[in-house]
């Protein structure tokens, strides 16, 4: 990590040594899009996950392999956050503490077996009244296996949250196990409805601005081809043509009582070639809802944002996604924050703004998740350089 040099006096030192200072900057080599700018703002968190901001602009950001939820602050207004506090700490890691929403002065937070809400009541800084609403009896889990990360949406009195397939395309009747499907209930956890089907591994589920579409992404299955491309094992020098432009990640419009295809129908109507024989793949792909928008393959479209704003021109209702870059493809794909442009309700084009990947090969960085913050800047984090970054619209340099 390249830092900047501080001079600082010993007096100095001194009064600020209990405080973090926070000099990190971006890696050489990120690119980002002409009139944008992009700054660290927080590279203290190691395995920042997703993210939520309450009202006073406290930044909560999930840590699953230290099952905590940190707080950071920014003290001086400066756009970074020098305060990083533990809010909730204690979970066990692999219950997947990742999914967080801030609503009407709770945190709520998502694990593999546990829909929870959490306040600080003492003005401490950390929770202090933490309350289940849903656990591992309530919540339907499957086993602990497969996907493990649990999407999280507070909208409009129900929570939202799916839960994805146990393997890479499990073959079994849709309605066989509750896993590969958005769940909601009411926000007391009571009122369990089936929302939404055949859908593989959306993390995070939001709300259409000014609408209550519900929309995610979905990382689609990895080898696809492997049986006619003759391959036995991961990465074998056998060569893998088909398997790595296919099948697209998605983007997706979720509604209710809809099926998404998965495991059987891929991208927009095409049969995953797994199931090419399967007596039903005719009678799934009558039932399937196809993509809003498709994305690169193994891009591990991971997380996204609306954005709500106007400091980013015609941005408002376009949706920001984070793909952080997959295993699967033999060159490498995805590392980057796409912005997918909206026009009428539907999406018509896909614009890289940062890339993580230098020269097509160095892996600068994996985003996780992206939000948008009240001062119309998004915030991002990449959970494998570790840091939290800014990006903002600066204006086009002419
Ligand atoms: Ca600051
Ligand atoms: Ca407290
Ligand atoms: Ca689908």
């Amino acid at each position: 990590m390249k830092k900047r040099t501080l001079i600082v006096s010993l007096s100095t030192f001194l009064m600020v040594s209990s405080i973090q200072v926070n000099a990190a900057e971006v890696p050489d080599g990120v690119w980002v899009r002409d009139g944008y700018e992009l700054t660290v703002v927080e590279d203290t968190i190691k395995k920042p996950r997703f993210m939520a901001l309450d009202k006073d602009g406290v930044l909560y950001v999930s840590v699953i392999a230290e099952g905590k939820i940190l707080a950071c602050r920014d003290k001086d207004g400066d756009g970074s956050y020098e305060s990083v506090t533990p809010f909730i700490e204690g979970k066990d890691p692999k219950s997947r503490l990742q999914g967080v929403q801030f609503r009407n002065g709770w945190l709520y937070f998502a694990q593999l077996n546990a829909i929870s809400r959490a306040k600080d009541t003492n003005g401490d800084g950390k929770a202090d009244k933490v309350q289940e609403i849903l656990g591992a009896g309530d919540l339907p889990t499957g086993k602990a296996t497969g996907h493990r990360w649990r999407a999280l949406l507070i909208h409009k009195g129900r929570i939202y949250t799916h839960v994805g397939d146990q393997g890479n395309a499990t073959d079994e009747p849709i309605d066989a196990s509750e896993r590969k499907k958005i769940w909601s209930f009411a926000v007391d956890g009571s009122d369990k409805k089936l929302f939404a089907s055949g859908i593989r591994n959306t993390e995070k589920l939001v709300v259409r601005p000014g609408t209550d579409e519900i929309w995610g992404v979905d990382h689609d299955v990895d080898m696809m081809g492997w049986e006619m491309e003759g391959k036995r094992e991961r990465n074998s020098e056998e060569g893998q043509p088909i398997t790595d432009h296919n099948p697209p990640a998605e983007l997706n419009h979720y509604e209710e009582g809809k099926f998404y295809g998965h495991p059987w129908i891929v991208g927009k109507m095409m049969p995953n070639l797994m199931f090419i024989d399967h007596p039903d793949l005719m009678k799934y792909a009558r039932m399937t809802t196809i993509p809003e928008w498709t994305m690169a393959a193994h891009c591990s479209a991971n997380s996204l944002t609306f954005y709500r704003g106007n400091k980013i021109p015609k941005g408002h209702g376009d949706a920001f996604v984070v793909q952080k870059g997959g295993w699967n493809a033999t060159q490498k794909v995805g590392y980057c924050l796409s912005r997918i442009l909206f026009e009428d309700g539907h999406p018509y084009g896909e614009q890289k703004m940062v890339n993580f990947l230098k020269d097509g090969e160095e892996v600068l960085g994996r985003p996780t998740d992206c939000i948008q913050a009240p001062d119309g800047t998004i915030l991002l984090s990449d959970d494998t350089g570790n840091r939290i970054y800014r990006l903002r619209y600066v204006g086009k340099k002419n």
